[in-house]
């Protein structure tokens, strides 16, 4: 398509997956049974929806001891090489408490505090990642929460995905929950006899998840509600279409609904890229998912000159960017709404994903516009700290009570008042 053709079709390609009213009713009801019954609820649901009953849905220390068993070495020490960097990475985002005394008399600050408990939700199936497990508990680990739980829905055996475990592990959480869907969102925004009761909730999910994430949001902080997968990449003639394609189909096969978009002002690139995606899709395990995505949502968009294509890459707001040009850095200024942007050739999407050290949990559909990655700052919490001495206020005292009477507060002027001509001035009535 082309830019101009963009701007026409944009809400077609911008299309929102949105919640359905019986998803939200269902989720309701659930999360109505789990405030009422707690664990009993959890064990009748876990049966009712993924078939599986579970006297206990608390993973054991042998459980962790049998996945160390299951995972290869090899599997173990990528593990760890990303855990590093991502550890690295997050350190940086650490904030310290500050105080100010620019004037005698008076110090103010701000305290940060680690939040205490945090729950987060990793999806069974196929979307079971360890590398999310990572991503997820190494910034929440960084900020001092003292407590870190994770809930996973049971495979069908009633087990957990051994590298799900490991990661888990590696990375430093206290317990894993075997509960899925709005179950356990609804578990760790109340808690059960079992499940700790948490202030905030992190992670993705499928639909019924996103929906109890937005029912509880209020009795607990949660992250974001994450859509489908995008990628956007900027390209010229510098870069190669094998690279392009490649790295389009790497987002497509999270999800049908993902969005693989690249826009470039070079047709002999587009057609190339065309090319190159059919041939490769073939060749790929998920084919069924990629097709459906590039069908839905996959875009070359051929541009008149990349100064249009910032244009449209900003009002995407996509969740990652890739700049495939010949001066990327250069170009980086035009970028303001991205969740991570990728620069150059031998930076594709994946080593994001994985082992750069950046989070992976990125914001998506265009909430990229006004929102950051989850990082250290989401698993904090911030105090003002304000102190006067007596001269300090008394210097200041007139404006205090000024604007009170202003907002016709007595109290609040009568509370400075006393401490200036220590007494109660009059009364108002
Ligand atoms: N690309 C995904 C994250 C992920 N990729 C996990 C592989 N594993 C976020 O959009
Ligand atoms: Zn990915």
């Amino acid at each position: 398509m082309t830019g101009a053709q963009y701007w026409t079709e944009k809400n077609q390609i911008a299309k929102r997956r949105t919640l359905d009213n019986n998803t939200d009713q269902t989720v309701l009801d659930i999360i109505n049974q789990i405030k009422q019954s707690g664990d009993a609820a959890i064990r009748q649901l876990t049966k009712e929806l993924d078939d599986v009953l579970l006297p206990k849905f608390q993973v054991t220390k042998e459980e962790f001891k049998d996945a160390y068993k299951q995972v290869s070495p090899a599997f173990l020490r990528a593990l760890t090489k990303a855990k590093n960097n991502i550890q690295q990475f997050h350190a940086k985002q650490m904030q310290q408490s500050w105080f100010t005394n620019s004037h005698s008399g008076i110090l103010l600050g701000q305290k940060i505090t680690p939040l205490e408990k945090v729950g987060i939700y990793v999806p069974g199936g196929k979307a079971a990642y360890p590398s999310t497990v990572l991503m997820n508990v190494i910034p929440a680990k960084i900020a001092g929460v003292e407590s870190i739980h994770i809930a996973t829905p049971p495979q069908a055996n009633g087990k957990v995905n051994p590298h799900i475990l490991v990661a888990a592990k590696e990375a430093g959480v206290d317990s894993i929950y075997k509960i899925g869907g709005a179950q356990a969102i609804a578990a760790f925004a109340y808690g059960t006899e079992t499940v700790p009761k948490v202030q905030k909730i992190t992670g993705p999910g499928n639909a019924f998840v996103a929906s109890a994430k937005k029912c509880v949001y209020g009795d607990v902080a949660i992250d974001m509600i994450a859509g489908p997968s995008e990628i956007c990449i900027v390209a010229d003639e510098s870069a190669p279409a094998p690279y392009i394609a490649a790295d389009l189909l790497s987002q497509a096969e999270h999800d049908e609904a993902a969005k693989p978009i690249c826009i470039t002002a070079d047709r002999t690139l587009a057609a190339a890229i065309q090319l190159e995606v059919e041939k490769q899709t073939e060749l790929l395990s998920r084919k069924h998912i990629i097709k459906q995505a590039l069908k839905q949502n996959g875009r070359i968009i051929l541009v008149k000159h990349l100064n249009e294509a910032f244009t449209i890459v900003n009002d995407l707001a996509p969740e990652h960017v890739q700049l495939m040009i010949k001066e990327p850095m250069e170009n980086l200024r035009y970028v303001n709404n991205a969740g991570a942007i990728f620069i150059g050739n031998y930076s594709p999407e994946a080593l994001g994903d994985y082992l750069a050290g950046p989070n992976h949990t990125l914001p998506t559909n265009g909430t990229a516009a006004f929102s950051s990655p989850l990082g250290v700052y989401d698993f904090v919490k911030k105090s003002s700290i304000i102190h006067y001495d007596k001269t300090a206020l008394l210097e200041t005292a007139d404006e205090i009570i000024e604007l009170a009477m202003t907002e016709k507060l007595t109290a609040h002027a009568e509370s400075i008042n006393l401490r200036k001509d220590g007494r109660n001035a009059k009364s108002y009535n």
